[in-house]
């Protein structure tokens, strides 16, 4: 398998869990500054010109919360994920899709505001109101998501690379992440995993 990620981007979940997993994969590094991702020979692997894009035997896998599904199931020794419970999978895959869709969109109006707005004060606008959007998901996930120590609970799944992904997305955003203490004590943890420093280091 060939993961394609840029530093600092939503890549780094998948990354980490393929490096849980204990996968035999090749990370290629791509350069979001430089144009890497609009170049014909990215598009024609990945069309949507972003990562991260896991190419495997069978095809290639877009979107972070179906990279992070596939993993846990082609690699299920490594129990990162409930595979013998269908209600519990689907809660680990919403709150998965609750990062991908909201969390992920939100971060993306201060970095990426020219996707649905042109006039500089709307981006302006888009860019201060960040702190207060990324806060207010942050709340709802410290308050009624994170079972704590990690989000399932006692078990480490998918959901965990991908929150502490968001995490340092909402904090690069201003969110005092200390707010919110099951989000900071999750932090920690992951941050002593030796698949998560081990991903760090290839991410800057
Ligand atoms: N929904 C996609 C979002 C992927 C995405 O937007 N990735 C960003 C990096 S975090 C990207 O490639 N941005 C490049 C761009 O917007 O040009 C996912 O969860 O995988």
């Amino acid at each position: 398998m060939k993961l394609y990620y840029a530093a600092n981007s939503c890549a780094l979940a998948c990354h980490i869990a393929l490096e849980e997993a204990g996968a035999d994969y090749e990370a290629a590094k791509l350069d979001m500054r430089n144009g890497d991702l609009q170049r014909p020979e990215y598009l024609a692997i990945n069309p949507k010109g972003r990562v991260p894009a896991l190419v495997t035997a069978e095809g290639v896998l877009t979107e972070t919360p179906a990279i992070l599904a596939f993993v846990a199931n082609a690699f299920p020794g490594s129990q990162l994920a409930p595979l013998d419970n269908d209600f519990s999978f689907a809660r680990v895959h919403a709150f998965n899709i609750y990062l991908c869709s909201t969390v992920h969109v939100a971060h993306a109006h201060g970095y990426r505001g020219y996707r649905w707005a042109d006039d500089d004060t709307s981006l302006a606008d888009m860019r201060q109101k960040l702190p207060r959007t990324m806060g207010a998901c942050f709340e709802l996930i410290e308050t009624s998501m994170l079972v704590g120590p990690f989000v399932m609970g006692e078990a480490y799944t998918i959901c965990d690379p991908y929150l502490f992904t968001m995490a340092r997305y909402a904090q690069w955003d201003g969110v005092e992440i200390e707010r919110f203490p099951k989000v900071s004590e999750h932090v920690r943890l992951m941050l002593d995993r030796p698949a998560v420093r081990k991903v760090l280091a290839m991410h800057t």
